[in-house]
């Protein structure tokens, strides 16, 4: 989103603030959504992982409040428009909410719950965050509000501080067993960086990452398949990996040195779906690792594409969170030239990335575009993937 967007955007949502609640907001903030660009289902497993913001945001006026009252909007929400939810921030509870109100309320419930003063608030939301494309509307809209609320009350939390309290509102109060790369995304990413994290820590390194520099673009290829079904099936692959780090002896499988996966393999018997899982983990976090030396390295950049593909065949056949339409994409855009390609983000659908020349663009669109028709599947939306800032006021 450049300034003058920002600009507009900002006061667009403040105007619509200023209608449903009678008076200007105090201010309005942005959090992007992200797309990873290796290191899938490694952060809930202490790996590494390397996201980079979208020019996709969660928008939110907000104005603090001392009665605690907590007052929600948002624009985009079906039936949501005109109706304003009100809570009161004594009843909030863990679970207690299966609408989209719970992300906002979470975020409010887990810092009062670690002691921050938030004495009520009203905020209005609006998001260009495609929601169920596996590109973390739902983190977007988390962290746009600790950080408001985190500016408004003058909390004084880092951005990787609020990024924990976010995953916790997301564990606790919506239920939903994520790791912390998503919400560490929105909240740190920088534009032109991709952010290289090794979650056990939350360490951090901004990576440059500028592919139009180099005559290459980063496509993103939203299959329209929503993983709305993705909760429990998310839930089994993190208990299998903690399963697989108890056998193993180790606190998380971050912990299985890459030179030791075959013995560490040879030690899980015949226990066939947790030495799968394993394996995906642990050659995933090699895959970042080697992602992030050849970036660093000054070499041309299309060295990383062979490494994304790999990485699909193991989310594809090991981690097996792939779908025909994720992995439709995948041969398609390999097929047609592209330099490399793998599904991005929680699985089950959502949305794939393509690394691909300038020049190949639109050949590729085209192809994914002809062979989804031709498989009878939904026409999926495809954009070039810029890395963007991370989340900030806006004014
Ligand atoms: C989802 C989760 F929210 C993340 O924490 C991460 O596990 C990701 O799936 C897979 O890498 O986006």
């Amino acid at each position: 989103m450049s300034e003058a967007v920002a600009d507009t955007v900002a006061e667009a949502v403040a105007e619509r603030f200023t209608e449903l609640y009678g008076a200007e907001p105090h201010g309005v903030w942005a959090a992007p959504g992200r797309v990873n660009l290796i290191g899938e289902h490694t952060d809930y497993n202490d790996g590494f992982v390397m996201p980079f913001a979208l020019p996709h945001t969660a928008v939110a006026a907000v104005s603090a409040r001392e009665d605690g009252v907590l007052r929600l909007h948002s624009a985009d929400v079906e039936g949501a428009e005109g109706g304003v939810t009100e809570l009161r921030l004594d009843d909030l509870a863990p679970e207690s909410d299966k609408n989209w109100t719970a992300y906002p309320a979470g975020v409010v419930w887990a810092l009062r719950e670690a002691g921050h003063a938030v004495t009520g608030a009203d905020i209005h939301l609006a998001s260009t965050v495609p929601s169920g494309a596996g590109l973390s509307s739902s983190a977007a809209l988390e962290v746009v509000v600790a950080l408001a609320l985190n500016d408004l009350f003058s909390l004084g939390l880092r951005g990787w501080q609020l990024a924990r309290l976010c995953q916790r509102a997301e564990n606790v109060y919506v239920g939903a067993p994520v790791g912390i790369m998503d919400q560490t995304a929105s909240a740190c990413c920088e534009a032109g960086h991709a952010l290289f994290l090794d979650t056990r820590d939350l360490s951090q390194k901004q990576i440059p990452f500028d592919l139009a520099a180099e005559g290459m673009r980063l496509l993103v290829v939203d299959t329209q398949v929503k993983h709305s079904h993705s909760e429990g099936e998310y839930g089994k692959r993190r208990a299998g990996c903690e399963k697989g780090a108890a056998l193993l002896g180790v606190n998380a499988l971050r912990d299985i040195p890459y030179e030791e996966l075959d013995a560490a393999l040879a030690r899980l018997g015949d226990d066939e779906e947790v030495r799968r899982l394993v394996r995906h983990v642990v050659t995933e976090d090699e895959r970042v690792e080697r992602v992030v030396s050849l970036l660093e390295s000054g070499d041309d950049t299309r060295a990383i594409g062979p490494i994304l593909v790999e990485g699909h065949a193991s989310l594809r056949d090991d981690f097996r969170i792939s779908c025909p339409e994720l992995d439709l994409v995948v041969d398609t855009a390999l097929a047609s030239g592209a330099l490399g390609a793998r599904m991005t983000g929680g699985g089950f659908g959502g949305s794939a990335i393509v690394l691909t020349e300038e020049t190949d663009v639109d050949p590729i669109t085209k192809a994914v575009t002809e062979a989804f028709t031709a498989a009878g599947f939904t026409t999926p939306r495809v954009f070039e993937a810029v890395p963007s800032a991370g989340a900030r006021r806006l004014r």
